[in-house]
């Protein structure tokens, strides 16, 4: 019987069928059998145990250099990028940050990042497979060109996906979810893990709520209630109204770390 993707059985949770061989060629499923359901879903499994060893493995070498790492992650164009071009325009020199930025194709975002004179590493994903989310391997093999002794901070953009990149652990200690008020008030209702997962949500694009019927309280109550107590930093990146309680959250993880 082949695995019916589509009637989920409770007890599995939605990662296990994440890296089904039919979703992502470049995972190790070479030898994967689709004949039993049972078989692949074990398979899968231990592909998601390799990647948090591998992700142990890199939060180990970040604490030996004393590095704090932030994953951000958020749906495509809810303004990642722009957030920390802001960001580290405000935070550097006093914090030495470096970024890796993940996406499909194009080294957009890394140029227009490296204006800030931090160092960026672009991972492009279509060479393995087209992938959507950052795994921990590759985020071992972008720290091959950075001198993480010269770093206090690296952050890391993940791949525009509200999804699947909730479920890869990467060696990060924190985690933020952008949420930019276009995309809807009940997009936190509908991915919540995204939002379980992280320690923080920055509200984007607020500069744009007197033209839109966004519903922020019914945004920040829906967060609120998937995950009782997450700061949710209301900002702006066009205007940066309200960036200053986000940096200060920022800089104090960091400055504990040193
Ligand atoms: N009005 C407005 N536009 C924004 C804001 N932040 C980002 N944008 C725009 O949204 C688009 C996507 O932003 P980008 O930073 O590339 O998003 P990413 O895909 O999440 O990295 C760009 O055209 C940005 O100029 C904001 O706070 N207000
Ligand atoms: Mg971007
Ligand atoms: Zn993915």
């Amino acid at each position: 019987m082949p695995v019916n993707f589509f009637r989920t059985p409770k007890q599995y949770h939605h990662k296990d069928f994440h890296n089904a061989p039919h979703t992502h060629a470049h995972h190790d499923t070479g030898t994967v059998s689709q004949k039993s359901g049972t078989h692949t879903i074990k398979v899968v499994r231990r592909v998601l145990d390799a990647n948090d060893i591998m992700a142990e493995q890199n939060r180990k070498l970040f604490r030996e250099k004393d590095v704090f790492v932030l994953n951000m992650m958020s749906s495509p164009g809810s303004g990642k990028t722009t957030i920390l071009e802001k960001t580290l325009a405000r935070i550097m020199p006093e914090i030495k940050t470096a970024v890796i930025v993940g996406d499909i194709c194009t080294t957009n975002d890394a140029d227009r990042l490296a204006i800030s004179g931090a160092p960026v590493i672009q991972i492009n994903t279509d060479q393995f497979g087209g992938d959507c989310h950052l795994a921990a391997h590759v985020i071992e093999k972008a720290l091959d060109g950075l001198a993480l002794d010269a770093i206090d901070l690296l952050i890391v953009e993940n791949i525009g996906n509200l999804v699947c990149p909730a479920e890869f652990d990467i060696g990060e200690d924190a985690r933020v979810v952008v949420l930019s008020v276009t995309e809807g008030e009940d997009k936190p209702a509908k991915y919540p893990l995204m939002f379980r997962e992280c320690d923080a949500a920055l509200l984007n694009k607020t500069d744009l709520l007197p033209y839109l019927d966004y519903d922020r309280d019914l945004a920040v109550r829906t967060i609120g209630r998937i995950h009782p107590g997450m700061p949710v930093f209301e900002i702006s990146s066009k205007t940066e109204d309200g960036f200053e309680p986000w940096l200060q959250w920022l800089r104090n993880l960091v400055l504990k770390r040193r």
